[in-house]
């Protein structure tokens, strides 16, 4: 059977386990930062990252090529190129969010004019502002992969109280709409 490997806290394994709420999986839920988990996934997957997948005998990392090696295993339509790009404006901003919370939880003094956090900063405001744009739009009206993407960003970023989102209307909008399907609050979080 597919194994899906993630955290119950971590966006970009939520990702993966609404998509595939429908699909047959067993979801381990690792502890990643210490103890026995960490050196299982030292000893699987040397990015010591999660979500990872095992399938048929095969390893894979990272979120979106795991994306990209179930669709073609279900024969899902690819992503169109506009999608795509999307899905690098999420993932850009889920990566800065990782690194400012990894910044926070090592008590590295927040410091917005050293070029790391006005980097990330930076970033963050320039993907939000344009998916808060770009979200009215026809094409975010479906509930697939990016849309799941973008709900579980939106979710965890409210969950762990990094930024706020006030004033970014239509992304709240868009997050309140999604919020009690049953696939959603399952993998909620705050529910562990
Ligand atoms: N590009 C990766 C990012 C995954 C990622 O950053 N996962 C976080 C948990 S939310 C992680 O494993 N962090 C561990 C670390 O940075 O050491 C993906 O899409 O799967």
């Amino acid at each position: 059977m597919l194994k899906l490997y993630g955290s119950m806290a971590s966006p970009f394994a939520r990702r993966l386990r609404i998509w595939l709420a429908n699909t047959e999986h067993e979801f381990i839920d690792l502890q990643i930062y210490a103890g026995e988990d960490r050196e299982f996934l030292a000893e699987h997957n040397p990015t010591m990252k999660i979500p990872m997948i095992e399938d048929d005998g095969e390893l894979i990392y990272d979120s979106r090529v795991i994306y990209r090696y179930l669709s073609q295993k279900f024969k899902d339509a690819p992503l169109s190129w506009e999608m795509e790009n999307v899905l690098t404006l999420i993932d850009s901003a889920n990566d800065s969010f990782v690194q400012l919370l990894i910044a926070k939880r090592s008590d590295i003094e927040k410091d917005d004019d050293k070029l790391f956090f006005k980097l990330h900063n930076d970033r963050i405001a320039a993907t939000l502002k344009h998916l808060n744009k770009i979200v009215t739009d026809e094409r975010f009206k479906a509930w697939q992969y990016p849309q799941i993407c973008l709900y579980c960003l939106l979710d965890w970023v409210e969950f762990r109280q990094l930024h706020d989102l006030s004033g970014l209307d239509n992304l709240l909008t868009f997050q309140a709409q999604h919020q009690d399907r049953i696939e959603v609050t399952a993998t909620d979080p705050r529910v562990e």
